[in-house]
Formats: C-alpha cells, structure tokens, sequence
C-alpha cells in the first residue's frame, strides 16, 4: 500500500494531480522508449505526439521519468528534450534502479517497470507504450528475462502494448506470463501482435472488442486484489505493418552482430531496436512510432471507459 514516505518521493504535475484526485482519465506513458528507444529528434516528436493523442481521446497523459531524483508524473518540455537528447546517457531506469537513482539524486529513463511502480504510486492504473520487455531469445539459458513480466504480475498498472516483438522469445515470454497470472487481452485479436507484425500465430488469452469490456474485466481484476496487471495487445495498424518474413530475417541478423559484439542486458534491447531501424532504413522507426499513437488512444479510451465505472 501506498503510504506518506512513498509519497515524499513524487512529485506530480498539477494537471495530473487533480485528475487523479477527481477520478478522471489520466495514461501514463514511459520515458525509456524516448531515451533509449527511438532517435532524437523523432523521440521528443513522438513523445508529443503521444501525449496529445491521449489528450484527444479525452484523458490526461502522465509521462513518467526520474529527475533530480524525483519520481516525476508529468514533464514539461525542456524535461523532455532533455531525456531525448541525453538519450543512451540517462540511467536506463528499472525497478532495482529506482533507488540509487532517488539515493544519488541523479536522472533515469523509466522502463515499463519502473513505470508502472511509480504510476502506481501516484494513483494511476493504465499506461500505453510500444513493446514490453520479456524472455530474450535463448533466455533458456541466460535467463534474461524482463523485470516487466514481474512486475504485471504484482504491481496493479495495466498496459497497452502492441504485442510482443520477435527479438523475443514470444512463446516463452506468454508461458512466463501464464506462470505469474498475468492474462494477455488482444483487442479485435485473436492472436498476440508481434510489434512490427499484426499477428505472432500464438493466441491470446482473452480477446475483447471494446475499451468497455477491458475497462470492465480491469476493474474486476483490481476490485479482487488479484494484484498485478492486465497486459492489453493492439495490434499495429494493417497499413503500417510490416511483412513478417522481412522484419524475422532482419532481426535474426540484428541479434547475430549482437552476439558478435558480446552485447548482454539491459544494453541488448537498445541496441536491437536502434540496429533493425538503421537496416530497415527508418521504416521500423515509423511503423514504431504509429504504434505507440495507436496504443495511446486505446489506453485513453479505457481510461475513460474505466472512470465512468468507477464514478457510476
Ligand atoms: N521494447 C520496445 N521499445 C522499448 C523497450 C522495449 O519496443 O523502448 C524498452 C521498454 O522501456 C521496456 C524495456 O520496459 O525496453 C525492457 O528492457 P529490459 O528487457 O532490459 O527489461
Ligand atoms: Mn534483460
């Protein structure tokens, strides 16, 4: 439970903060994507982008970020520009990260993760991003696997994603997913999206059809104290997807120079995102960066969709 000394730690915009205390729609959304996630200055466009997409569909984004160390619910514009600018030199920020970064006063990028924790503290509970972390490809054997899946299983956020991308091990990561209770809703989907692919061929659990319904299946969820989240999967639009068997052979490419350069943890996702758009000429970029919008209105129409329960 959130308590005064967690509270000491935060500092919310005021925007959010009335929004959160009246019940209304408020997305939080995660600062690494901008970081390290996507280039500057596409970053800090698209982090706009996003915020005013979630605007336009009648809720109030919340971009979460550590700075200062401050756990920041909100940034203004320079906040922004300068975690897209800083990019791969902000602190990469998961949960085992929040507090040394807090302790040392320093900046860190938030990952789904650490998003999550801290848009639980503040009172928030969906958040839209682009693709979640889970079991990397080989994680048989490594055991790298995303301190996200934990944390969907424990902390009560619900995130819209869109899907899990194939630098993944996508069947391992649902088994993992199944393992610690966290259910995989595909909206309009059978079947789980695969990022920059509309479907990933494995099935989801729950397929739902409105914001309504998923905004309704969350709030049971949370009103059960079945902690943890719902892991809500959008697929990307069909006109900005990409082929499956193009986007495979360049990311097994991608994850081979990997290998080669000996890179390992958290280092790995970075490096495979920014390696597939540089061999794909940016296309992977764009149809990342409509994906993410694409998630933002969804989570906004939940959103909504959730506060007229709870103000019924
Ligand atoms: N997948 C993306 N873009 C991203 C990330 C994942 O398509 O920016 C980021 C998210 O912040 C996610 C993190 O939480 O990478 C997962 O990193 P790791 O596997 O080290 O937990
Ligand atoms: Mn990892």
């Amino acid at each position: 439970m959130v308590n005064k000394n967690m509270k000491q730690y935060l500092d919310v915009l005021p925007e959010i903060a009335e929004s959160i205390d009246a019940g209304r729609p408020v997305v939080a959304l995660e600062s690494t994507i901008i970081s390290h996630g996507m280039p500057y200055p596409k970053n800090v466009e698209t982090a706009k982008e996003v915020e005013q997409m979630v605007r336009d569909h009648g809720a109030i984004p919340a971009t979460i970020a550590i700075l200062g160390g401050r756990l920041k619910v909100g940034l203004n514009d320079g906040e922004l520009e300068y975690l897209g600018k800083s990019g791969l030199d902000v602190i990469k920020a998961s949960r085992r990260d929040i507090p040394f970064i807090v302790a040392n006063k320093g900046d860190g990028a938030t990952t789904v993760a650490a998003t999550m924790i801290i848009s639980a503290l503040a009172g928030i509970n969906i958040f839209a991003t682009g693709g979640i972390g889970g079991v990397h490809r080989g994680g048989e054997l490594s055991m790298d696997i995303s301190a996200d899946l934990q944390e969907l299983s424990k902390t009560n956020v619900s995130v819209v994603c869109a899907g899990i991308k194939s630098i993944l091990d996508i069947g391992r990561t649902l088994e993992y997913l199944e393992t610690v209770g966290v259910p995989v809703v595909g909206y309009k989907t059978d079947y789980v999206p695969a990022f920059y692919a509309r479907s990933s061929g494995f099935k989801v659990d729950y397929r739902l059809d409105s914001p309504g319904d998923i905004a309704r299946a969350m709030k049971a969820k949370y009103d059960l104290g079945l902690e943890g989240g719902v892991l809500i999967t959008n697929p990307v639009p069909e006109e900005f997807a990409q082929a499956p068997e193009k986007i495979e052979a360049t990311i097994n490419e991608a994850i081979k120079e990997m290998d080669r350069r000996g890179i390992t943890g958290k280092e790995t996702t970075p490096f495979l995102l920014a390696r597939i758009a540089e061999q794909t000429g940016g296309e992977s970029l764009e149809t990342n960066i409509k994906l993410v919008l694409n998630n933002a209105r969804l989570a906004a129409e939940v959103a909504a969709d959730y506060s007229r329960l709870e103000n019924k």
